[in-house]
């Protein structure tokens, strides 16, 4: 038997998202998370059973018997990645496991735990241990420690019950060499059956915008070398064959220099790929948006998030409307795909500011019509952001509402009956600090908003 079976339940399935998220062709994303631990741990001599529930067929996803059933076979030490949306789910989850089989011990991380770590483990006995922020260091000390049942308060950047209740151990110094890393295990899996294949580069975000998991960090970013990226990419296309890749960095332009050194580096490998990435607009002149496009990025996404320079002030995004504007024209000319980004329900945003970003939210749709995949989302109350601290003891909850819309509990496909609905509803009523991301910063009109997004997403 393995010595940890490693599940990623950060699916992109979620609880709604009708055909996108659970029909039988949603997008698969490679578990890259994931994948970093799993290197981490052979490296150590540990043998990794993994598994990646996005790979379950629809009709089994939400059948918690079947799920647990599955595990039957699985290590005695299971390490879950949970992202915000599948938490509730995977609580639900935790319990059949831990009431089928006590002796298993459950250890969870990811971002969908950041911020909530001491309520998670306080209100879910059938968490075993936390982990927090990066794993890969963490994950191998942790499992030796629970192999060898040494004492866990030696293990850095823990949260773990025992008998004698729950115990936090001092944070783990974050690594700041990335380049100490291995790369993910391709191995492990079957990269040509993942829709996106995917690196991350750099790790953190210099920009701190109001409603994001990154408002509130210390740590700086952490950048991988140039050469130990451009390694990993001539791997990626000449043992695997990628022709597509997308770069996870939040933001891969800040630092001008590091990005046109990767076009220079990325020319001379001469390999045949396509490039999507995700830059603040302010980081990006024509020069750089030049190389980027004959270093083979031919996608680019811009979290633009308001049409509203007040909102835009008010939320910390480092550039303006106007400014937003123009570089998306010069975009144009450079890059096949633009995505823009726009949120909505912001607690403080007038219903003239709602309007002039539903506005141009349609507009940039039509503009980029054949290489667009600009989204309007609403906005999620994430505990480890800035609104959150002023605005996160005003939230409430919505089946309406909910960003997640929980709109496809009510789908009508066979396998979607299989969604315990009430359980979770209960669930996420009951604990909102730690389930906000179901939950809407309430102010004036947000109803009225709400039935107008709809009522044009319908006309166009
Ligand atoms: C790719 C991506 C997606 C993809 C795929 C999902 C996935 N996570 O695989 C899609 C498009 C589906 C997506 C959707 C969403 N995403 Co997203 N996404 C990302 C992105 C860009 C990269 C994730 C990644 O691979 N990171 C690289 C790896 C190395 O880091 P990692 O996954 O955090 O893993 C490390 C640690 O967390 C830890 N760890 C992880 N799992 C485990 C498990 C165990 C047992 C242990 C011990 C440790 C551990 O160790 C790993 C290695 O150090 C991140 C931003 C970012 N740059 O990280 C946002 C990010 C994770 N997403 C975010 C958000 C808000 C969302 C959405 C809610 C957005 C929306 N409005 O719909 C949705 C729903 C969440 C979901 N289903 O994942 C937020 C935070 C989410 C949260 N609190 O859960 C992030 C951080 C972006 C941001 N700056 O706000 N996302
Ligand atoms: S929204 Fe984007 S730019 Fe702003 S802090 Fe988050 S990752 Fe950084």
């Amino acid at each position: 038997m393995a010595d940890i079976t490693l599940i990623n339940f950060n699916t992109g399935l979620n609880l709604s998202l009708g055909e996108v998220g659970t029909g039988s062709n949603r997008c698969k994303y490679l578990p890259v998370g994931s994948l970093y631990l799993v290197s981490s741990l052979e490296e150590k001599g540990f043998e990794v059973d993994f598994r990646d529930y996005q790979f379950l067929p629809p009709e089994k996803f939400y059948d918690i018997e079947s799920l647990a059933s599955s595990l039957k076979s699985s290590s005695d030490i299971l390490g879950v990645s949970v992202s915000t949306d599948m938490l509730p789910f995977a609580m639900l989850f935790f319990k059949e496991i831990k009431e089928r089989f006590p002796e298993k011990r459950i250890i969870i991380g990811g971002p969908g735990v950041k911020a909530i770590e001491e309520k998670l483990m306080k209100e879910f006995p059938w968490v075993d241990v936390l982990v927090f922020g990066d794993g890969e260091q963490t994950i191998t000390e942790l499992l030796d420690s629970m192999i060898k049942e040494k004492d866990l308060k030696k293990v850095e950047g823990i949260s773990f019950r025992s008998k004698k209740g729950i115990f936090f151990t001092p944070p783990r110094k974050t690594l700041s060499d990335l380049d100490k890393l291995l790369y993910p295990d391709y191995h492990k899996i079957k990269l040509k059956d993942y829709d996106l294949k995917s690196i991350i580069t750099a790790r953190g975000c210099c920009f701190r915008c109001a409603f994001c998991n990154h408002s509130l960090d210390h740590t700086p970013v952490r950048y991988r070398s140039i050469d130990n990226v451009m390694k990993e990419i001539e791997l990626l296309a000449s043992e695997f064959g990628c022709t597509e890749l997308k770069i996870l960095d939040d933001n891969f332009a800040f630092n001008k220099k590091r990005a046109r050194l990767f076009c220079t580096e990325l020319k001379k490998l001469k390999v045949d790929l396509r490039l999507d990435i995700s830059v603040t607009l302010s980081c990006l002149n024509e020069n750089l948006m030049r190389e980027l496009s004959s270093a083979g990025v031919t996608s680019i996404l811009f979290g633009i998030e308001s049409a509203s320079n007040r909102i835009l002030k008010r939320i910390n995004k480092p550039f303006t409307l106007e400014q937003a504007e123009k570089a998306i024209k010069k975009s144009a000319n450079y890059f096949d795909a633009i995505e823009l980004s726009f949120i909505w329900g912001f607690p403080f945003e007038t219903m003239q500011e709602f309007r002039k970003t539903l506005f141009y939210y349609i507009y940039y749709g039509g503009l980029f019509k054949e290489k667009n995949k600009t989204g309007l989302g609403m906005l999620i109350p994430l505990p480890e952001s800035m609104l959150f601290k002023e605005f996160g003891n005003s939230i409430r909850f919505s089946e309406e509402l909910s960003w997640n819309g929980l709109v496809s509990l009510n789908d009508s496909r066979d396998y979607m009956q299989l969604i315990p609905r009430k359980e979770l509803i209960s669930l996420i009523k009951t604990y909102p600090k730690i389930f906000s991301s179901f939950y809407y910063y309430p102010h004036r009109d947000i109803k009225k908003k709400n039935y107008l997004l709809k009522k044009n997403l319908e006309i166009t």
